[in-house]
């Protein structure tokens, strides 16, 4: 089985890109503490009952296996996944694989993964997929996290990873020799590229796996979670420049321009309810 490499959140950040470069995915242990990771789980808790997903009887054409649960709009809900949006890694790794693309890169996807017990696994895709008008391999276009909230194993849903498939071309499928499950104990992160082969792994133990995955693309590019209408304008006005950049309420270049005051909230007048 190929092996996805692993480093410790304190070790060089110039070797911790070359093994992501090189490999198409990387686990960095100890990233967050218990603190941050309890609370963002208080913050979204309320949210999870009207988690989309497939948390009944299992399609097995449905890009989401049966028994998980899928909620996005994160950076909206909870201030903690707006610290991991802007980690010092990411941000890091964001700017090697896709600075060189564009202006400034933004939030594609924020969602938090639930896999529970008798999960089969995920359908092998990459982040880049909808983005079928370029040939594989296609240029740097995606770069993905996933935070791992509850400990990720082989047996419970742990995400699968082909490693080097990010420099796959056209007709090239993974042997299931290739195929590596992504073990990492909670307060890890695993970093993959837009190229990537992966997808959730099956889960055959009696635990959910909680991970909350934060994707970015290039700038320039629609995303895949409308991060203008995922977060209200009054709460992105809060936000620092670079959380601002993330969400796509700055302009690329001569790209997004909009009237601030049409989308504006209009300040109450005393008395009045809105
Ligand atoms: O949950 C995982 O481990 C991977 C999820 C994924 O690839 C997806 O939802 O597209």
């Amino acid at each position: 089985m190929s092996r996805i490499p692993r480093h410790e959140a304190s070790d060089p950040v110039d070797d911790m890109w070359a093994a992501l470069d090189e490999a198409g995915c990387l686990v960095v242990t100890d990233v967050t503490d218990t603190d941050l990771r309890d609370r963002l789980r208080r913050e979204l808790e309320p949210h999870m009952p009207e988690a989309g997903g497939q948390t009944g009887l299992d399609d097995p054409e449905a890009f989401y296996p049966g028994h998980t649960r899928r909620m996005t709009a994160l950076i909206a809900r909870s201030e903690e996944s707006r610290k991991l949006a802007t980690h010092p890694l990411s941000m890091d790794f964001g700017a090697r694989h896709l600075g060189p693309g564009c202006e400034h890169f933004q939030l594609h996807v924020t969602a938090a993964l639930e896999v529970g017990p008798g999960a089969r696994r995920q359908v092998l895709h990459r982040e880049e997929d909808p983005f079928t008008f370029f040939p594989l391999p296609r240029p740097n276009l995606i770069l993905a996290s996933m935070w791992a909230i509850t400990d990720f194993r082989a047996d419970n849903g742990g995400t699968q990873l082909v490693p080097g498939s990010h420099r796959w071309g056209v007709g090239r499928e993974a042997e299931p020799g290739e195929i590596a499950l992504a073990e990492m104990p909670a307060g890890s992160v695993l970093y993959w590229l837009g190229g990537t082969l992966h997808g959730a792994g099956a889960n055959t133990a009696g635990d959910w796996r909680y991970g909350v995955i934060l994707t970015y693309s290039l700038g320039w590019l629609r995303q895949e979670e409308n991060q203008a209408l995922d977060v209200p304008s009054d709460l992105a006005a809060t936000f620092s420049p670079e959380l601002q950049r993330l969400t796509s309420r700055t302009m690329h270049g001569a790209l997004g321009f909009f009237d601030p005051r049409v989308g504006r909230p209009v300040p109450a007048s005393p008395g009045e309810r809105r």
